[in-house]
């Protein structure tokens, strides 16, 4: 029998679910919405893309409720015997990578640090997500049913996915306010989620590569600057030649989840652009590093770049990209291009760099 106190409980969580049929495709609207925003997150880095991050949280967390209703339903055929077909063990599949991405979004949202080699808790929650967007779309084959009118009445639907809602940004809020009063590592988290590394200079923060992007170090006597296309003077600059006088503050914040604030020194990209004449035609400046990798950027935020030969007073080490990085305030970690040997001027933005940056150092 069930007791006095959990009546009430039962009653609303039964108010607040919707039929079945929109259940599981609200779960389906919103997985997408998240790996959709999840991947988009990943280029924004001022303030103003706050908003995203805020809603792939709370449809995470209403993500949860509408799993705990999809699982009361569903729970016997997994419990029971005779239950079990082929399909089950894609719907456990797709479960758990739910579960794994739910799960460790949320203990990196209260700030647990853990690390498996370099992958942080946040890369593997990325790797959750993107494993479930193909399980979901596959289950949903297995198991095809549209909503029907009858699934709709626009009072109770709107109620209820209004307090689906509301309670996500609730219970987002409360997790907020518990990692003040708690002072978690959590309450340190920049608006893009990233943890703060402390520390000045090379040491003071983690070296970060993708995939295979692993060159030799370069010998800065070796070494030469070009700067080419849209100008009418081109530089090919050796490394003592530079004027190594532009200084910035800026802060790095990688897509792993961390962000580091330090004192950058080196060469102004207005500068340089100045050097060559830029031509009127010009609207992209492209940093491409000795390993193929490379990021272009609209040529007015270039010149406000910086190409950084020092970092907190120290020559900048291998790791971090000697003997030359982009600095590029706002942009996330991944555009700020390490290694870079050429500047290219450009007419046009350069997609193909989204796929550089993935297959860059690979032979
Ligand atoms: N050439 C090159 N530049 C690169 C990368 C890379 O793999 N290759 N990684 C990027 C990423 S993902 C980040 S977060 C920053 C990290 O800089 P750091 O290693 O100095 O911390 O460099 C970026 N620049
Ligand atoms: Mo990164």
């Amino acid at each position: 029998m069930v007791s006095g106190p959990i009546d009430p409980a039962r009653r609303a969580l039964d108010a607040v679910r919707p039929p079945p049929r929109l259940v599981d495709w609200s779960i389906f609207a919103i997985v997408v919405f998240e790996a959709v925003s999840g991947l988009v997150s990943f280029t924004v880095g001022t303030a103003s893309g706050w908003p995203l991050f805020w809603l792939h949280r709370i449809l995470g967390l209403t993500l949860i409720a509408l799993l705990g209703f999809k699982l009361a339903r569903v729970r016997y055929r997994l419990t029971r015997r005779g239950q079990w077909r082929p399909s089950t063990l894609l719907s456990v599949l797709t479960l758990l990578a739910a579960t794994g991405a739910i799960g460790t979004g949320l203990l990196w949202v209260v700030g647990l640090d853990a690390r498996l080699s370099y992958w942080t808790l946040l890369s593997v929650h990325v790797g959750f997500g993107l494993a479930l967007v193909p399980l979901l779309l596959w289950h949903l084959t297995t198991r095809f049913r549209l909503p029907r009118r009858t699934d709709f009445d626009r009072r109770r639907t709107t109620l209820q996915y209004g307090a689906l809602l509301i309670g996500g940004a609730f219970t987002y809020r409360a997790q907020e306010l518990a990692n003040r009063v708690l002072d978690t590592p959590g309450a340190d988290r920049r608006f893009t989620g990233s943890q703060p590394r402390d520390g000045d200079g090379n040491d003071g923060f983690p070296i970060t590569s993708w995939v295979a992007d692993d060159p030799e170090p370069i010998d800065r006597a070796d070494w030469t600057l070009t700067v080419r296309g849209e100008v009418e003077t081109p530089i090919e600059s050796a490394y003592g030649d530079l004027a190594l006088d532009g200084e910035k503050r800026a802060l790095l914040d990688c897509t792993s989840g961390w962000y580091t604030v330090q004192k950058w020194r080196g060469v102004r990209v207005g500068d340089l652009l100045d050097a060559a004449e830029v031509r009127a035609e010009a609207r992209y400046v492209r940093f491409v590093s000795v390993t193929g990798y490379r990021w272009s950027l609209p040529i007015d935020e270039a010149r406000d770049a910086l190409l950084a030969t020092h970092v907190g007073d120290e020559r900048l080490s291998h790791g971090h990209g000697a003997p030359m990085r982009l600095v590029a305030p706002g942009r996330r970690g991944f555009q700020w291009v390490k290694w870079i040997e050429r500047v290219d001027v450009r007419r046009r933005d350069d997609p193909a760099q989204w796929v550089a940056t993935l297959v860059s150092g690979f032979d």
